[in-house]
């Protein structure tokens, strides 16, 4: 396993739309593997691929709180099947704009399809922190980041802010 670098934002691979994955290999998992890691090192609760300048529909996972076990959750070419109606605010933030942190809107609940690390097809439900967590990576498969639901002053002001920190270190 290895950690790889976490791209942010203005890096313009960011906004590539990565593309769905043929087949669940041993180096596809080795991919997974070094996400996760790289996950855990930032540390992160979530991690698509294009974060690691792969494009790929690739997703890592892991929910659990500090005091909990690791869980390890593993989404490829994940879709969502059916969204609720209501909706729910959720402060969020992103490794690729880091310390930047607003509240995004989206569908509470969430029905989904995906291949998880050994290549089975899951459906599944999310609901709480899950639900906004891989409505949140699925997003980044398509190249899009919270800031983009945020108005252009907000986005301008973190790109801003991110440049300046990457200016700085
Ligand atoms: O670590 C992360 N925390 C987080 C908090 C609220 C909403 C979404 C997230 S995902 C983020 C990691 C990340 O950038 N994944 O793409
Ligand atoms: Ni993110």
């Amino acid at each position: 396993m290895a950690l790889r670098e976490i791209l942010v934002v203005p890096d313009p691979v960011l906004k590539q739309v990565s593309q769905p994955v043929d087949k669940v290999d041993d180096e596809l998992r080795a991919l997974m593997d070094d996400m996760l890691e790289t996950m855990y090192d930032a540390p992160g609760i979530g991690l698509a691929a294009i974060q690691v300048g792969v494009a790929k529909r690739v997703i890592v996972m892991d929910l659990a709180g500090p005091d909990e076990d690791k869980a390890p959750r593993y989404f490829v070419n994940p879709e969502i099947l059916w969204a609720s109606e209501e909706t729910q605010p959720y402060e969020e933030g992103c490794l690729s704009v880091p310390d930047i942190f607003d509240e995004v809107e989206r569908p509470t609940q969430v029905k989904l399809k995906y291949l998880n690390y050994r290549g089975e097809e899951v459906i599944e439900d999310a609901e709480g922190l899950f639900a906004v967590c891989i409505q949140h990576e699925m997003d980044h498969l398509e190249g899009v980041l919270f800031i983009d639901y945020l108005s252009r002053l907000k986005r301008d002001r973190a790109v801003a802010k991110v440049k300046k920190q990457a200016r700085a270190a």
